[in-house]
């Protein structure tokens, strides 16, 4: 496929002053007219996009069929000749005809559940009709949908409607991935708002008709996040109607669609009995994403897809924001941390690895990773670290008054900031143009006599896949200094670190101090220092940064598990530490199960990589299995009095404080589960009070081999319910025994009911085994094998999601000869399929290259 690269960038030659559709829907043969007012701003011949699927009935200029001579239309285009097109602003229409019927891939208009609906982000308009489908060319949209169906919609404001068809204006100009319709059998759990300067906003969340009582806590997220944007940003809502729509088939997440928000339904519906904490706190937070975008993504949008981090890194950094205000702020980083070391670091350390920035892609849908949402977040933490409150607060401003309607580009954002503070950021910018995760060093030299600490700090990253160099990046680092006794003697300073090498010192200081370092984790590197098992302990029990203090423990564990898991013997320092947090009645509950959450099967395989070995997944299993077991020994009482008292009172409610007592209440179960033989996991289950205890049970007995009755109560309590049937399908294969989790996921691959068609269902199971390391690592490579298999069978249908989940195979160089062959073949075996998708070849091709 061709290669797009950033630095091709023409602007499109035309501008839009308006596009007209009329759509009139059927599963196959639905009409879509469209009518674009055009005037020329460039030289050149009119060029449209086109998928394959269009079928084209006619095109006029003026209302003329466009003279064939002056017309072709190939693959993926349609021009009309300069020669064809008038010097003063013209009409450019056209009528083709789709199938969404066939529409499997889940781009443009397709059907799900007999309802109709759309994604378009990043390039599925072009499925829909000839247009600019690109995200500088905005346009005000005026849509006419036509239906038997009864709910009928579009973006912006309702205009007018009448029996089989309503229409909708968005007086926003806004780029093609932003339209959406939905024509549907729908209910709506309504609301209202009124923005701080009194818009009154009708809210609507759609739902089928049996889903209402699930829609609520998506509604108060909704308000939530509307007053959040306006008392942190200033930014309010601005159109007559907020619509959401929950779909059981969708690619992603969500999409921000401009007024008519597209949600994939298990980020909509939730209930005590059927969505866990994890759930609620994620609906929480894509609406409120979703939401944010209204202004970074939708009012500022992006002036091509190489630009995406700079509408989701922005978004994310915004949604963590607002999560951390809304629950706990500690408690909150420490989870975005775990997650991006999982997903973002690990991307950064393999072959998949690029720039939150890239500067060529072949298949955008190939780019919505870790590393231009989560690290494009983190990049933009440390931007306001560097710049300050003030200048944070002064950019921000500047921004949305600068680029308010405007496309934008990473060199936009950071030009807001240089002009708001007088910073030069030309250094900074390496963070959006280098992949690769840098590595901190810091060795220490303590001068006695003189009371000064020095602090040597070097950076190195290693080369990624088209970057062998790496210059150094400016790395805020955030420290603080505690005294042997526990006291803070520095409370943190924020040191700015710009030269491979660099050395910062302290002076008066009475004894030698600890150095709590990378506090709040300041920027998204990796740390390597030498450090005692007993100091790790002490900036455990008394660091004041809830990161740092977080961080300590997980070092000491994950040190204990890499010596462990290369034939050590473990330092039992971990555990023993664990008696003063255990032992703390003023800690947040939610932080005593973070601190209790070993380090990933993965996170140790990665730890072992760093230390230039090869991981064995079964040892990793084992080890982890093993010191799970020890800490379970070392606390019984205490771990069994907490998971007595954990137990939250009166009803459900998926707040901070309660999830965070059930978050350690699970933890405790699950390490006291190693020792009874699953009594209190099965006493749990059978009294059932809400999901997440439920699937805190359920994921106990699944790993003790005892979950039959169980699994087979909640199959036929939850038959129905889609949302609850993933948890049924993904439980299995990830909590099993690593042995049996292949063997598991086939037969339930066998199941009538393994839709493998929808996203979540085939996420739900085929997902489940590469998440179980030493089960999809396994060294007779039936793990790979399976995976393959499913990919191969899934890619024809639906590209996208296929493609994404072949990043489980992105660790493969890191491990033995045997497993990386069989790796190796798998994915061969992928790219020889005929009529692979390109999006699967270009995943298949980097990650084998
Ligand atoms: N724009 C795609 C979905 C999201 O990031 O919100
Ligand atoms: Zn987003």
């Amino acid at each position: 496929a061709e290669t797009r690269l950033l630095d091709d960038y023409r602007p499109w030659p035309f501008r839009i002053a308006e596009t007209r559709l009329d759509v009139t829907l059927a599963p196959r043969g639905t009409v879509v007219r469209s009518e674009i007012a055009l005037e020329r701003s460039g030289p050149g011949p009119l060029v449209m996009d086109g998928g394959a699927g269009l079928r084209t009935r006619a095109v006029t200029i003026d209302g003329r069929p466009v003279d064939p001579a002056h017309l072709t239309i190939a693959a993926e285009s349609l021009t009309v000749a300069e020669a064809a097109l008038p010097d003063r602003p013209f009409a450019f229409a056209a009528e083709v005809e789709i199938d969404p019927a066939d529409n499997t891939a889940l781009e443009g208009l397709y059907l799900s559940g007999g309802m109709f609906c759309t994604q378009c982000e990043a390039e599925g308009f072009r499925h829909i009709t000839w247009y600019p489908d690109r995200p500088d060319v905005m346009a005000p949209f005026r849509v006419v949908v036509r239906s038997d169906l009864p709910v009928l919609l579009s973006n912006g404001n309702p205009v007018a409607q009448g029996r089989g068809w309503a229409e909708w204006h968005d007086p926003w100009p806004k780029p093609a991935y932003l339209f959406a319709l939905v024509a549907g059998d729908l209910r709506a759990l309504a609301d209202r708002f009124t923005t701080m300067s009194g818009r009154e906003v009708a809210l609507n969340i759609w739902v089928r008709p049996g889903d209402l009582d699930r829609a609520g806590f998506a509604m108060q997220a909704l308000k939530a996040s509307m007053v959040w944007d306006e008392q942190a940003y200033g930014r309010e809502y601005d159109l007559d109607v907020f619509n959401i729509v929950a779909v059981d088939d969708f690619n992603m997440g969500a999409m921000e669609n401009k007024g008519l928000n597209i949600f994939n339904s298990k980020l909509v519906l939730a209930s005590p009995d059927t969505a866990t904490d994890a759930d609620y706190e994620r609906i929480e937070s894509v609406i409120a994403h979703e939401y944010f975008h209204n202004w970074t993504g939708n009012r500022i949008t992006c002036r091509d897809w190489f630009q995406l981090c700079l509408k989701e890194g922005l978004t994310v950094y915004r949604d963590q924001q607002f999560t951390s205000d809304l629950r706990s702020a500690a408690v909150k980083r420490i989870e975005d941390v775990v997650a991006l070391r999982a997903r973002q670091f690990r991307e950064d350390a393999g072959p998949l690895a690029h720039p939150p920035r890239p500067d060529r892609y072949e298949e955008i849908n190939n780019f919505y990773t870790a590393t231009v949402y989560e690290k494009g977040a983190e990049v933009i933490g440390m931007l306001r670290r560097l710049v300050g409150e003030d200048g944070w607060r002064a950019g921000m401003e500047l921004y949305f008054t600068r680029h308010d309607g405007q496309a934008c580009t990473i060199e936009d954002w950071l030009r807001v900031f240089q002009d708001a503070t007088g910073r030069d950021l030309a250094q900074f910018k390496r963070w959006y143009t280098d992949a690769g995760t840098p590595r901190l060093t810091m060795a220490e030299d303590w001068d006695e006599d003189a009371g000064r600490l020095t602090l040597r700090f070097a950076q190195t990253t290693a080369p990624t896949p088209g970057q062998p160099d790496k210059p150094p990046r400016v790395i805020p680092i955030a420290l603080g200094l505690i005294s042997p006794n526990g006291d803070e003697v520095l409370p943190t300073q924020m040191l700015e670190m710009t030269a491979a090498a660099q050395e910062f010192s302290f002076d008066n200081l009475g004894a030698r101090p600890v150095v709590s370092l990378l506090r709040g984790f300041s920027a998204p590197v990796t740390v390597e220092r030498t450090m005692s098992a007993a100091d790790r302990a002490l900036l455990l029990a008394h660091d004041s940064d809830p990161f740092a203090r977080w961080q300590a423990g997980h070092d000491l564990a994950l040190e204990a598990l890499v010596a462990a898991a290369q034939g050590g013997d473990p330092d039992p320092a971990f555990s023993r530490a664990l008696a003063g947090v255990l032992g703390d009645g003023t800690l947040d509950p939610a932080f005593v199960a973070l601190v209790l959450r070993l380090p990933s099967e993965d996170e140790i395989a990665a730890g072992i990589t760093a230390r230039g070995a090869i991981p064995d997944p079964d040892r990793i299993h084992e080890a982890r299995e093993s010191l799970a077991e020890t800490i379970a020994r070392d606390h019984q009482p205490a771990l069994a009095a907490l998971y007595e008292r954990m137990e939250p009172q009166g009803p459900y409610s998926p707040d901070a404080g309660p999830a965070g007592q059930r978050s350690l209440r699970l933890a405790a179960l699950g390490l006291l589960s190693r020792l009874d033989g699953g009594e209190r996991a099965q006493a749990l289950w059978d009294a059932a009070p809400d999901m997440t205890q439920r699937m805190g049970a359920l994921a106990a007995l699944v790993r003790l081999d005892r979950a039959g009755t169980a699994l087979a109560q909640m199959e036929s309590q939850f038959a129905d319910n889609r949302l609850v049937m993933d948890k049924f399908f993904t439980i299995q294969p990830i909590a099993a025994a690593p042995a049996r989790a292949v063997a598991i996921a086939r037969s339930l691959a066998a199941r009538p009911d393994f839709d493998w068609k929808n996203p979540n269902r085939f996420r739900a199971l085929i997902g489940a085994v590469t998440a179980n390391p030493a089960a999809f690592h396994a060294a007779d490579g039936s793990g790979y094998d399976f995976v393959a298999e499913w990919l191969m069978r899934l890619d024809p249908a639906n590209p996208q999601t296929a493609a994404r989940m072949m990043t489980a195979f992105e660790t493969w160089p890191r491990h033995d000869a045997t497993r990386r062959k069989a790796a190796r073949d798998a994915l061969e075996r992928i790219a020889a399929m005929p009529l692979l998708s390109v999006n699967s070849a270009e995943m298949v091709r980097r990650i084998l290259a």
